[in-house]
């Protein structure tokens, strides 16, 4: 793994909420991380969280044709565990956003089908358990990623706008600019990606991708991370109902078991 950044690259994260990082992998590292998400992901039929977590079971709606979606392979798999949990991309995600320490809140894969749906836009830590402005999400091309099969796009500087209101990615692609009218006011930017590259993003930006309107997979494994130290917000996410029923709004989350430190 690739994790070094320059000054400008930090820069620019901290500005705009995003950053196109080109190498993160290289194309041994690829394909051992894709063999192992595609073995995991194999392991788990209709499930979409692996490893003890909240039960949610794939279907047919509109949404579960917008990606094959499988979260904490980590804790299934110890190659995706070995890249996703490695120190120094933790090393940089502390530099992108000037915080002491990482853990992790979940990884996913998401393969965007052939012909799957358009990723609606939306902000993703309002889906979590934790409030953060801090919080920061690897995406990694499996694949080549195109504006042809869905690669991400993002509204640069969205973070600033944001509250913690959000939509559902469901059928209306703009809805969330209901919530937040100022955020159509910039022009999104789209990051195609070789396998490899990957794009950081914060917690808080506006994202989402296109259909997929090719015949073949867009693969992606991504990973999400909070800082050390955030704290319960009452609202379930993936974590196992045990648990969840065992924590107080406010309670720090720092069950090294779920969200270890990386
Ligand atoms: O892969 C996609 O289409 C969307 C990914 C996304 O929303 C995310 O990684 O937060
Ligand atoms: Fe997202």
């Amino acid at each position: 793994m690739k994790c070094d950044l320059t000054q400008e690259q930090i820069a620019s994260y901290r500005r705009d909420g995003i950053l196109s990082y080109k190498g993160l992998l290289n194309q041994d590292e690829v394909a051992e991380l894709k063999a192992a998400v595609l073995e995991a992901i194999s392991t788990m039929g209709k499930q979409k969280v692996a490893g003890d977590g909240a039960e949610i079971v794939e279907g047919e709606s509109y949404y579960d044709k917008v990606f094959t979606q499988r979260l904490n392979l980590w804790r299934i798999n110890d190659t995706v565990k070995k890249f996703m949990l490695n120190p120094e991309l933790g090393r940089m995600l502390c530099q992108l956003s000037d915080q002491k320490a990482y853990r992790v809140w979940h990884d996913q894969a998401l393969i965007k089908e052939p012909f799957g749906n358009p990723t609606g836009w939306h902000l993703d830590n309002p889906y979590w358990s934790f409030n953060s402005h801090h919080a920061v999400s690897v995406w990694i091309a499996l694949d080549e990623a195109t504006p042809y099969n869905g690669c991400m796009c993002f509204i640069p500087g969205s973070q600033k706008q944001a509250k913690f209101d959000n939509v559902d990615i469901g059928e209306n692609l703009a809805a969330l600019f209901d919530i937040y009218p100022s955020m159509a006011e910039t022009d999104p930017v789209a990051f195609p990606m070789k396998p490899g590259d990957c794009s950081f993003h914060n917690g808080l930006t506006a994202h989402g991708a296109g259909a997929n309107m090719t015949r073949t997979r867009r693969m992606a494994m991504t990973c999400a991370y909070m800082p050390d130290g955030s704290t319960f917000n009452g609202q379930q996410n993936i974590l196992p109902n045990d648990y969840f029923k065992s924590l107080n709004v406010g309670d720090v989350l720092n069950n090294d078991d779920w969200n270890p430190l990386v």
